[in-house]
Parts: C-alpha cells; sequence; structure tokens
C-alpha cells in the first residue's frame, strides 16, 4: 500500500513538472502530413499546416526590418518547410559568414528538449539538434551550427526563391536518427537574418518569439515546439469544378439560344412572306 502511495506520488510530481515544463515552450505549431516538391515554390500541402510567423527581434520588439511565415510539413523521413519572407532590400553579395547577409536559420531539436523543459548545448555529444541555415546566394551551401546539422547536411537541401516581396525558401531536413510519429512534439524554432543596407553585415535577426537569439548554440524553453499531425491538405474536387463547368457550358447554351432565333426568325419570314401572298391575293 505505501509502494503504491509513493508510486503515485511520483507519477503527480513527474506530470505537473512536465506541466510546467511544456508551458515554458513559446506556441504549438502544426506541421501537416505530406511530401512536398522542394524548389522554393509554396504546394498547396502546406495550406493544412499553422503558419508561423517571425516578427519581433530577440527582446520581443517588432521587426525593424524583414519578416516572414513559415509553414511546415513532415513524411517519414525529412521534415520540410516553406519559409515565405517580406524583406525590401535583398542582399546581392556575399560576405565571409552566410548568416550576415539575408538567410533562413531553421533550429531543430530531435531530442525533446524544449518539450521536457531541458536545457542542452547544439555542440555537446549525443544532442540530436542544429541549425539549418540557407542563404538568399548561398543555394547548394549550408550554413549552420550543432551536430544535428555538423552530421546530416550532406542528406538535406534548400531551394530559394525571389518573389515580389522578397525571397521564399524551402527545405528539406533530415531526421536519420529520430523517427517521427503523428502527434509527436519537436521542438523548433526559426530566424530570418536581414542585411538591410547590402553591406554584407547582418542588421536584424528576426524570429516568431523573444529570447531566441541565443538558439544557435542553446536548445531551451524559448524555443517554440512543433506537432507532427497526421492532418494532409487534399484539394477540393466538385466543388472547385462546378463553376468552371458551368462556364464551358455557357457557350453551348449561347449557341442553342442563337439556333433558336434562327428558327423563330425563319417563322417569322415565312409568315412575313405568306402574309405577302396573302395581301397579294386580297389585292385581286
Ligand atoms: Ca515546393
Ligand atoms: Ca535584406
Ligand atoms: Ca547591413
Amino acid at each position: 500500500m505505501k509502494k503504491t502511495i509513493t508510486a503515485i506520488l511520483a507519477v503527480l510530481m513527474i506530470v505537473s513538472l512536465l506541466a510546467v515544463n511544456l508551458s515554458a515552450a513559446q506556441g504549438d505549431y502544426k506541421a501537416a502530413s505530406g511530401t512536398p516538391i522542394v524548389d522554393g515554390v509554396k504546394d498547396d500541402l502546406y495550406i493544412a499546416a499553422d503558419p508561423v510567423p517571425m516578427k519581433v527581434d530577440n527582446d520581443g520588439n517588432p521587426s525593424k526590418g524583414a519578416t516572414g511565415t513559415a509553414y511546415f510539413l513532415w513524411d517519414a523521413k525529412y521534415l520540410y518547410a516553406y519559409v515565405d519572407v517580406v524583406d525590401p532590400v535583398l542582399t546581392t553579395k556575399k560576405a565571409d559568414a552566410i548568416y550576415q547577409t539575408d538567410s533562413v536559420e531553421v533550429y531543430v531539436d530531435f531530442d525533446g528538449n524544449v518539450a521536457a523543459g531541458k536545457t542542452a548545448k547544439v555542440t555537446d555529444a549525443g544532442v540530436n539538434a542544429g541549425q539549418w541555415t540557407a542563404g538568399l546566394l548561398y543555394e547548394g551551401e549550408w550554413g549552420g551550427y550543432g551536430n544535428h546539422h555538423t552530421e546530416n547536411k550532406d542528406k538535406g537541401t534548400f531551394k530559394v526563391k525571389t518573389t515580389d516581396k522578397g525571397y521564399a525558401v524551402e527545405y528539406q531536413i533530415p531526421f536519420v536518427k529520430y523517427t517521427p510519429a503523428a502527434a509527436a512534439k519537436i521542438g523548433f524554432t526559426i530566424a530570418i537574418n536581414d542585411d538591410a543596407n547590402n553591406d554584407s553585415t547582418r542588421d536584424y535577426q528576426i524570429f516568431p518569439a523573444k529570447g531566441q537569439g541565443s538558439a544557435w548554440s542553446t536548445v531551451d524553453g524559448n524555443w517554440c515546439l512543433m506537432t507532427l499531425s497526421a492532418d494532409k491538405y487534399t484539394p477540393p474536387t466538385t466543388a472547385a469544378a462546378a463553376p468552371a463547368a458551368a462556364g464551358a457550358a455557357a457557350k453551348p447554351a449561347a449557341a442553342a439560344q442563337t439556333a433558336d432565333i434562327t428558327v423563330i426568325t425563319a417563322i417569322v419570314s415565312m409568315a412575313i412572306a405568306s402574309g405577302a401572298v396573302l395581301s397579294l391575293k386580297k389585292r385581286k
């Protein structure tokens, strides 16, 4: 009996600790299920994912430079991100370090540190976390830091495309040692580096939430959480097809109407002609 009570108390303590620590993470965003084409263009699959806004600096103040929105997808092997960056002044020359130029950083924790409220250095032995940096001018050349990036960068890819508001980056980050499953929670965050005056030196770094300026080296409760959802976008079928079909049917209908008018005209002409015959007969 005493053992049972001790066990129950221990479980309650763990549950309460977990509850406190879970609330320490900043936000819990849904990653949708699916495999996109990694080409820098937003696939419809991303519609089912929660948008992750990037609008604040490390102090939580509104961005004075770039802003952006990220969407995440996952399948058995990869985590994908489509990151839409609003940046009015794009860097045109490379720098000594990628992060000094316009670029995006995706940070991942595949060890459950954020969910458990633990702090860890991304370079400490056995810590499966790291930062994946993709630069506007550096396609095919990863930047990054931490064990997960260093060990696996050859297995990941990204594509960059300029847009009318700035640029977009699409990521394919390999899980490797991590086995994803529906409803699992991953620690993550994301940053935009903005060189605002094209001098190859970063002016702003923008995050989803404050206190994430140390995410490059340290996993902690300031990171966000992502839930790997089984939700998957499916394109609308009958509803969207109906207006197009109606539009297509409009022309034949118009043609039928034209045909009707032709017939009516013929009947009227015949009537007039016969009327003319009649009137001719009357005159006789
Ligand atoms: Ca795509
Ligand atoms: Ca810029
Ligand atoms: Ca600058």
